[in-house]
């Protein structure tokens, strides 16, 4: 069995699951959640998101995962935060193709007004595999999302091409500086001036910065002192589950 089968029996099933991990903002305070789906296959064990998401794209089950993890997601965030007593912000990744359904905006406002989730705690992050091309397609979509408060961020931003024609045509709020940066940016001189000179670019461009793939404090530091926003990464730690999460904050607070 290939993965294109695997994963339509696995949604249908349900073994696909959402994990969450923390986001935290530079005074040390819990920020929010990045939310990362997984598949434990009862056919194939467990598969990566980078072996089955360009597989649900190439084989047309993209719409439906995509609707799955966003309403699992919310269905997560309600009940975390009715356990936490408090809202925090969630970062759910998008595929480019996911943009390009043409119902996209109202399919995801709708589920927002239905699940009584607003706006401004939900931002969707987008990477640069969104082809310019098709940026005067998305942007009246995304111009919508924007209205009703929804955020929006640059995910792996640095390593693509077109990364400052996106910047510049597209509403972004946030910048993610790619994780290959932090991990290069104590012992290569040039990956930390490039770390610095994204932060400086989204600074200068009024977006909030965050570095993901922060492991040790020295690259905390590092990136505190290049006026980073916010960080992620398991120094802090690792994508959680739902009940671990709850844990994590109220460790926190
Ligand atoms: O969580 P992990 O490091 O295994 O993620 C690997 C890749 O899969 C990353 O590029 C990440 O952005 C992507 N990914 C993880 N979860 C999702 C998701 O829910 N939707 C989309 N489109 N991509 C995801
Ligand atoms: O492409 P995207 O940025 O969405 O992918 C996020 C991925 O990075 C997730 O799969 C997550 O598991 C992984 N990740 C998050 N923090 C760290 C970290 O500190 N180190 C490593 N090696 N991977 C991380
Ligand atoms: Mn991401
Ligand atoms: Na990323």
């Amino acid at each position: 069995v290939n993965i294109e089968q695997a994963l339509r029996g696995g949604l249908e099933n349900h073994e696909l699951f959402m994990v969450y991990q923390p986001q935290i903002s530079a005074d040390g305070s819990f920020y929010g959640v990045e939310a990362l789906v997984r598949w434990d296959s009862s056919i194939l064990g467990s598969v990566p998101p980078d072996a089955f998401i360009p597989v649900a794209e190439a084989s047309g089950q993209m719409p439906i995962l995509g609707r799955y993890i966003i309403e699992t997601t919310f269905a997560d965030i309600k009940q975390i935060r009715h356990t936490l007593g408090r809202s925090f912000s969630t970062s759910i990744n998008l595929s480019a193709r996911q943009l390009l359904e043409p119902d996209f905006a109202s399919y995801f406002i709708g589920k927002m007004q239905q699940e009584n989730i607003e706006g401004r705690w939900l931002t969707l992050e987008i990477t640069e595999s969104l082809l310019i091309e098709d940026i005067p397609s998305v942007l009246p979509l995304l111009h919508t999302l924007k209205s009703y408060g929804v955020q929006l961020s640059m995910d792996d931003f640095g390593t693509g091409y077109s990364s400052l024609s996106m910047l510049r045509m597209l509403p972004i709020d946030e910048l993610k500086i790619d994780k290959s940066f932090i991990d290069a940016a104590l012992t290569d001189k040039s990956a930390q001036q490039m770390a610095q000179s994204i932060v400086t670019i989204g600074k200068n461009l009024e977006m909030d910065v965050i570095a993901e793939g922060i492991e040790t404090q020295e690259q905390l530091e590092m990136l505190t002192r290049f006026g980073c926003d916010r960080f992620q990464g398991y120094y802090f730690a690792r994508p959680l589950d739902k009940e671990d999460l709850a844990h994590f904050v109220k460790e926190k607070l």
